[in-house]
């Protein structure tokens, strides 16, 4: 193994400097707002404050989803947080979510607005709201939730651990990327060993679980998530890849990856969505060439 420079933890941490990598300029050990700002509020039940990171794109996934069932209550405004640039703690998205972290949704359909914040408590609200993507069946529903709590606990192994030591920290610590890149292979097996078996992550329905698990894991085998799909070997997971690609076919999942995208192919990167129409007029290919 390498060795890394040695270091003795003191007896008491302090924060005296930005720790390096990627998002250092984001990351204090304190929460609360930074300033005061309030968030834009458009016209629909739904306001969505969000980035099209894994988290992000579970919840536009959603809402694509629901509008494609012809829930018309789940039109919504996703307004674009750039997270790099600290907007999450603005007074008005701390009021949102204090954990300032995106997706962050208001439902502003009732007379009292209710904020929701955690990508899964979100997808549930949704879920039960429109009563959809989620079996009422005890059985199926206890599988649905399980898959869905295992995304919520085991994509910080892959995020922030692998992801963060693999691509982001400003050194290569053999140790660490071991250590995650073995988690993250194993949870690989989990999935590929459960699609083996059934169609969708919880069973024979497409469900939350699978609109959960496909932006990261989903992700991960097709090469999108911090280049590491040759290091993983992400081929070797056939059943996740055929999932995958199953649920590619989607439109929903093909708009709502979109949404608040600032990266990649400028047509497929949609800053804000206010309206269906969005789509075929204010992608950034069609938003460039209109000058
Ligand atoms: N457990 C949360 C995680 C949300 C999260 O980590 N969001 C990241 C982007 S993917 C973020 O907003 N980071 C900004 C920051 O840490 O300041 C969820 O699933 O909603």
């Amino acid at each position: 193994m390498t060795d890394t420079p040695d270091y003795t933890p003191p007896k008491v941490w302090e924060w005296k400097k930005p720790s390096g990598g990627q998002f250092a300029s984001i990351n204090r050990p304190i929460a609360g707002a930074t300033h005061e700002k309030e968030l834009p509020v458009g016209r629909h039940p739904l306001q969505l404050y969000s980035l099209a990171t894994p988290n992000g794109q579970k919840v536009t996934i959603m809402l694509e989803e629901l509008l494609a069932l012809g829930h018309k209550g789940a039109e919504y405004d996703a307004w674009l947080i750039k997270i790099g640039e600290g907007p999450q703690f603005g007074s008005g998205f701390v009021a949102v979510n204090p954990n300032s972290k995106i997706p962050a949704l208001m439902d502003r359909s009732g007379a009292t607005p209710i904020r929701v914040f955690e990508s899964g408590a979100i997808l549930t609200y949704l879920a039960e709201k429109f009563d959809a993507f989620l079996p009422t069946e005890p059985a199926t529903r206890a599988e649905c939730l399980s898959w869905l709590f295992w995304q919520m606990g085991s994509a910080p192994y892959l995020g922030g651990g692998l992801g963060h030591f693999y691509a982001y920290a400003p050194m290569k610590i053999e140790y660490a990327i071991d250590r995650f890149a073995m988690e993250v292979k194993r949870q690989l097996d989990v999935l590929d060993r459960q699609l083996a078996e059934h169609e969708f992550i919880a069973g024979p329905a497409y469900t939350i679980a699978d609109i959960a698990i496909f932006p990261w894991y989903g992700g991960l085998v097709k090469g999108w998530l911090y280049g590491a799909g040759e290091f993983l070997s992400v081929q070797d997971y056939k059943h996740v890849n055929r999932w995958a690609d199953q649920l590619l076919k989607r439109p929903a999942v093909i708009r709502g990856r979109k949404v608040n995208r600032v990266q990649g192919e400028p047509s497929s990167q949609l800053h804000e969505r206010h309206e269906a129409s969005d789509f075929d007029t204010k992608t950034q290919d069609k938003v460039v060439k209109a000058g």
